[in-house]
């Protein structure tokens, strides 16, 4: 049996719950991080010295790092699935999707901490639009070639959709100025429509 370390509210988690959902693959979620704590132990260090979350436990193996978790739950218990197929291009246009949303992490996360983990006399409003600003350029190129495909790499929904789909309901959920993406704004709609997204991604984020 899979075991997921990391609380559900983490973006990160919520990308490893999201794939495992879809594959109905059986696994057990320890909650660890935030205020569960758990994470500085010595026995959680062993298997994530980063001391973050998520980490799977795959019997004696273990894993961090979101996107390689994705990758391998696919490899080592859904070999062939649509999510991360095997064609080297058809892959690669994947994990470029994949890779590219770490661009993406900085200023979203200033957006989040600002409006969701800080008091309001604690918010730097002025570097919340500055922060919304890069970001929209990120989701306008999104957009573009969502205007073309009904998933991010192409006509199925694949680990690339999995990996931005967090901080994709994250991005219409804040109250923030959002230029126009009526692309993007469908694919959101389309994710909506998967029990597990509704379930574990597009919740009020805290
Ligand atoms: N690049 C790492 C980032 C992991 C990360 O930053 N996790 C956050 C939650 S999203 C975390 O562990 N924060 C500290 C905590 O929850 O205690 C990944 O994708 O797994």
């Amino acid at each position: 049996m899979l075991t997921l370390w990391g609380r559900a509210n983490s973006s990160n988690v919520m990308k490893v719950i999201w794939l495992l959902e879809e594959l109905r693959l059986p696994y057990q979620r320890i909650d660890a991080g935030g205020a569960f704590g758990r994470t500085n132990t010595p026995e959680y260090r062993a298997m994530n010295p980063t001391g973050l979350v998520p980490t799977l436990q795959d019997g004696d193996f273990s894993l961090w790092e979101s996107n390689a978790i994705l990758r391998y739950i696919c490899d080592a218990h859904a070999p062939g699935t649509p999510l991360w197929p095997q064609s080297p291009r058809v892959r690669a246009n994947i994990d470029r999707w994949m890779e590219f949303h770490h661009t993406l992490v900085r200023p979203q996360g200033v957006i989040f901490f600002g409006l969701v983990r800080c008091s309001p006399e604690q918010r730097d409003m002025t570097a919340i639009a500055e922060a919304a600003k890069e970001a929209a350029r990120y989701w306008a190129i999104l957009d573009s070639v969502l205007a073309h495909n009904a998933y991010l790499a192409g006509d199925a929904l694949s680990l690339a959709d999995i990996v931005w789909g967090p901080n994709l309901h994250r991005w219409f959920f804040f109250a923030i100025e959002r230029p126009e993406a009526p692309h993007l704004r469908a694919w959101y709609e389309r994710l909506l429509q998967r029990p597990a997204y509704r379930q574990h991604v597009a919740v009020t984020p805290t």
